[in-house]
């Protein structure tokens, strides 16, 4: 049904020069033209910044499907329509107006990690930097859609960013859908500060959806219109993609909560070229971050030497949907080693060293491993 939607609008559409791009192939080998384009555009966490609690605004990870609006504040409005009692066009100083909450929350791509999949989905490849947590400070979305009355009959709420363009030939807002008891939940934000300041450009200036435990897709950058509908939201990025499939004809289900991962800081100093690393003997302080995903905490990280686990010990997390610290001490000893750390959340859920993939690499999340020499 979905599927053959698509292939109308794409086939009667003479000047989409795009849909031959349409679907794209799994690839094997060298990284191609257009993933290396968009890996120069879309940036990474420094995986040395998982030493801080708070990921400094510039080294937080940035996922743009498309351009960054270049937006000015007197311009621009909020509107919520559809199915409301009272349709709205907000102001931000309307919006900052009610009541205010700041909250740590760790967003991650749902792609992070794809590029350990072979062949690969031809898309942003990350390694495993598509991770920060930031203070995100704004008004629970509740407070609007309170005043604007949602009706009985409200099925999803949709939420569009003033970006547009193409993806798989479909043309389109940048667009992602909540059911009203998600849209009601107390964490779900709409925020225009990012760590005390207002958001940058590249982040969603001036306001962005922040859903809180879920991957990123769904908080919607440059938001500008939420509408209330009768019925489930068809927009291409909810239905045409952030789907689990196992091949791209499936209809899939949905991505949504993050899934458990932890990550380390890598020891001792980098090689420029190659990245691998050169670690002095003795004791190492190991220390890193772990997630989960749903508000569900993280109950064990466990760092190996060549295969032999052993237990990290954990810090409290500054809030429900904030990564929490791990640290290790390791007796570092000559010779060449691989490093890895796997975490566990209060629903048992484990990372696994050999990641069953989805056909677009997305939710994996797989053991992260580190090569050092330790001289
Ligand atoms: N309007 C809009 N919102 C968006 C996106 C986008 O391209 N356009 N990218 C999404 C994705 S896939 C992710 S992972 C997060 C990234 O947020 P960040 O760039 O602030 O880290 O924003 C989400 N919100
Ligand atoms: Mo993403």
């Amino acid at each position: 049904m979905k599927n053959r939607l698509i292939w109308e609008q794409i086939l009667s559409d003479d000047l989409n020069p795009f849909y031959d791009a349409a679907p794209r192939a799994h690839s094997t080998g060298l990284i191609s033209r257009e993933e290396l384009a968009l890996a120069n555009r879309n940036s990474g966490i420094f995986l040395e910044a998982l030493q801080h609690d708070i990921t400094p605004a510039g080294m937080h990870y940035l996922l743009v499907h498309f351009d960054v609006p270049n937006i000015r504040k007197e311009d621009w409005r909020l509107e919520v329509s559809g199915l409301v009692g009272n349709p709205l066009a907000l102001t931000l100083d309307d919006i900052k107006a009610l009541p205010a909450v700041t909250m740590p929350v760790t967003l991650e791509c749902a792609g992070n990690g794809r590029t350990a999949m072979t062949p690969r989905t031809c898309s942003m490849p990350w390694f495993f930097e598509a991770v920060g947590t930031a203070e995100w400070t704004g008004t629970p979305l509740s407070h609007v859609l309170d005043h604007a009355g949602l009706a009985e009959d409200a099925v999803e709420i949709a939420f569009f960013g003033a970006d547009r363009g193409f993806d798989r030939g479909i043309e389109h807002d940048y667009g992602r859908s909540l059911t009203p008891d998600k849209a009601m939940s107390d964490e779900v934000l709409l925020c225009y500060e990012m760590n005390g300041m207002p958001l940058l450009p590249q982040h969603g200036f001036p306001l962005r959806l922040i859903v809180p435990g879920w991957y990123g897709m769904a908080s919607v950058k440059w938001l500008d219109r939420i509408e209330v509908l009768d019925h489930a939201f068809q927009g291409h990025q909810q239905v045409g993609t952030y789907r689990y499939r196992q091949d791209s004809g499936d209809e899939g289900r949905p991505v949504d909560v993050i899934r458990v991962r932890s990550l380390m800081a890598p020891p001792g100093i980098p090689d420029w070229y190659t990245r691998r690393r050169m670690v002095d003997a003795g004791a190492v302080e190991m220390t890193g971050r772990a997630w989960s995903g749903g508000g569900v905490a993280v109950e064990r990280v466990e760092f190996a030497v060549d295969g032999v686990w052993q237990d990290a010990r954990l810090e409290p997390r500054g809030g429900d949907y904030a990564w929490t610290k791990w640290t290790c001490i390791w007796q570092a000893e000559p010779g060449e080693h691989v490093l890895a750390c796997r975490a566990t959340d209060a629903n048992g859920d484990v990372q696994p060293l050999e990641q069953v993939w989805d056909n677009s690499g997305f939710g994996n999340n797989i053991v992260q491993q580190v090569s050092v020499t330790v001289r």
